[in-house]
């Protein structure tokens, strides 16, 4: 009797046993603490153009020129229509990009030099060093232009501060531009394959001697300047600056592409298993456009067009690196351009020629170099599949916003005064963005408050010509508003002038009141 009561006991306590361990909420604690912990800190890519237009992109409209892989990222996550660079032109766009601050606050943020000094001060804070203080690795694959050392830099020793200074863990980048020297690669701030018997020297201000120049040679070169970029020539290409040596350390400009995009899987596949933030930053469509030999005539358009599907092709197979690595649903890509779009930046290269019905401004008036909106508003996307719903938003927002709002993702507490915390704007749930933005385009600055903006007067051409962009200068204040004339074609400054001293009232608050006085334009 008391054998099979004794059982019946057992098998009720191996049962209840069974059963507890069936319910047990620590299995699915765990597997939450596991999901929270990705959703917190999950993979984080800033894919990040240079002078790609609001309409050179599928999704905002472009027909002629097709970009399928930023077109699966729009259509798959947030596109935004009022996302904007800090600034008009690269370098300072690419400061508020990662410290979070207005460019404008720093006097010395405009466009550098290939020997310019780091921009950022290494105290300062940035998106890697947030991101690095909660457990992340940071790298950055591509354009740099935030300057490099302090002020004299040998090319030929480490190069710092840097990248590594200012919270990158590894670094692969070309220092400035594609069209100025130094025309090399430098990893972890050292020259990729430099020579010790064959020493770089770079010079801003004058030629080394016996070397050739653009200016003096043009049979030496397969690509025409047309303004500027008449000094060194390498590969043919005459550029800005001086530089001599460094034969073997070169790049090659076709392989440009390709060269970081390897790399940027590299990394991905390298920082698999831990969170990593990757600063993508492509180097087109910027001058010179020299697009890999299987995408000359991909286009239509020439070198601009071919390059740009060549950076759509990019992102597609970087988009396939995480699908392989089944990083997808772990990683939050950002996708955005430095600055607006230009066409002849300073080569003859066809892109005006070519352009046919294609308008990389899109519906917007100006370009690159502009105060008006197609200087700064640009392709915004933001995409993490399974967590963010895919949706069009018109919030204003700015990639300044970027720094405040990561730091929230991932739950740190750092903030700068001028970055706004808009992580449920970014992730779609939330269509409240910026009530105020300063756009700033080589030292001027506009206001942008609810859906006006305001131009203050200032002296200077109102269009550059040799580029072939409206700047944004009047000699009287600009006031559109842009849900109404999105092509700013009515400036209602005078007819509605409650409007204008609310906005300069508003703009003054913030900027100050010395915005008028920038007359010597920047750009040569
Ligand atoms: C300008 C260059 C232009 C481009 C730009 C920087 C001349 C005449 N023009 O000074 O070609 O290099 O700087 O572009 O040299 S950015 O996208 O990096 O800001
Ligand atoms: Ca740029």
């Amino acid at each position: 009797m008391k054998k099979p009561s004794y059982f019946k006991f057992i098998n009720s306590l191996l049962f209840l046993g069974l059963l507890f361990t069936a319910c047990q909420p620590s299995s699915s604690t765990d597997a939450k603490t596991e999901e929270s912990k990705e959703a917190s800190t999950p993979n984080i890519i800033f894919i990040y153009a240079d002078d790609l237009g609001y309409g050179d992109v599928g999704a905002y409209g472009s027909t002629e020129l097709k970009t399928p892989n930023i077109d699966r990222l729009a259509n798959g996550g947030v596109r935004f229509t009022n996302g904007y660079a800090s600034s008009a032109t690269c370098s300072p766009s690419r400061y508020a990009l990662l410290t979070g601050e207005y460019p404008w606050r720093n006097k010395r943020a405009k466009i550098l030099s290939g020997t310019a000094p780091l921009l950022i001060d290494t105290a300062q804070l940035t998106v890697p060093k947030v991101l690095s203080k909660k457990g992340y690795h940071t790298g950055i694959v591509g354009k740099w232009h935030l300057g490099l050392g302090d002020g004299s830099v040998d090319w030929n020793t480490r190069i710092s501060p840097g990248p590594n200074e200012v919270g990158f863990d590894y670094a692969y980048i070309m220092a400035a531009t594609q069209d100025r020297v130094p025309t090399v690669y430098i990893e972890n701030g050292h020259v990729s394959r430099l020579e010790k018997d064959d020493p770089i020297s770079v010079d801003y201000k004058k030629n080394f001697e016996g070397e050739p120049t653009g200016k003096d040679n043009p049979e030496l070169l397969k690509m025409k300047w047309h303004h500027g970029h008449n000094s060194s020539i390498v590969n043919e290409i005459p550029r800005i600056g001086y530089m001599k040596g460094g034969e073997k350390a070169k790049w090659i400009d076709e392989n440009m592409a390709d060269t970081f995009l390897v790399r940027a899987q590299h990394y991905i596949r390298k920082h698999k298993d831990e969170s990593f933030f990757l600063y993508y930053a492509l180097q087109q469509p910027h001058v010179p456009r020299t697009p890999h030999e299987r995408f000359v005539g991909s286009s239509g358009m020439g070198p601009r067009g071919d390059v740009i599907v060549e950076a759509d092709w990019c992102i597609g197979e970087l988009l396939k690196t995480l699908e392989e690595q089944g990083l997808m649903e772990n990683t939050l890509i950002v996708l955005s351009s430095d600055n607006g779009p230009v066409l002849n930046d300073g080569y003859y290269d066809d892109a005006v020629e070519k352009l046919g019905k294609h308008t990389p401004s899109g519906v917007l008036r100006g370009g690159k170099y502009s105060l008006f909106e197609a200087g700064t508003r640009v392709p915004f996307i933001t995409y993490w599949k399974g967590h963010i719903t895919p949706s069009v938003s018109d919030a204003v927002v700015s990639q300044m916003d970027l720094l405040s709002s990561i730091s929230t993702l991932v739950s740190s507490e750092e903030r700068t005064s001028d970055s706004q915390d808009l992580l449920d704007v970014f992730m779609g749930k939330s269509n409240d963005g910026r009530d105020e933005l300063i756009l700033e385009a080589t030292s001027r600055t506009a206001f942008r408050q609810g859906d006006w903006i305001m131009i203050p007067p200032y002296k200077g051409p109102a269009k550059n010509m040799r580029v072939n962009i409206e700047l944004g200068n009047a000699a009287d204040f600009q006031l559109y508003h842009l849900t109404e004339d999105l092509g700013q074609q009515n400036n209602l400054a005078t007819s509605n002038p409650e409007k204008l001293a609310e906005m300069v009232a508003a703009f003054e608050k913030i900027r100050g009141t010395d915005y008028g006085k920038i007359e010597q334009l920047e750009l040569k």
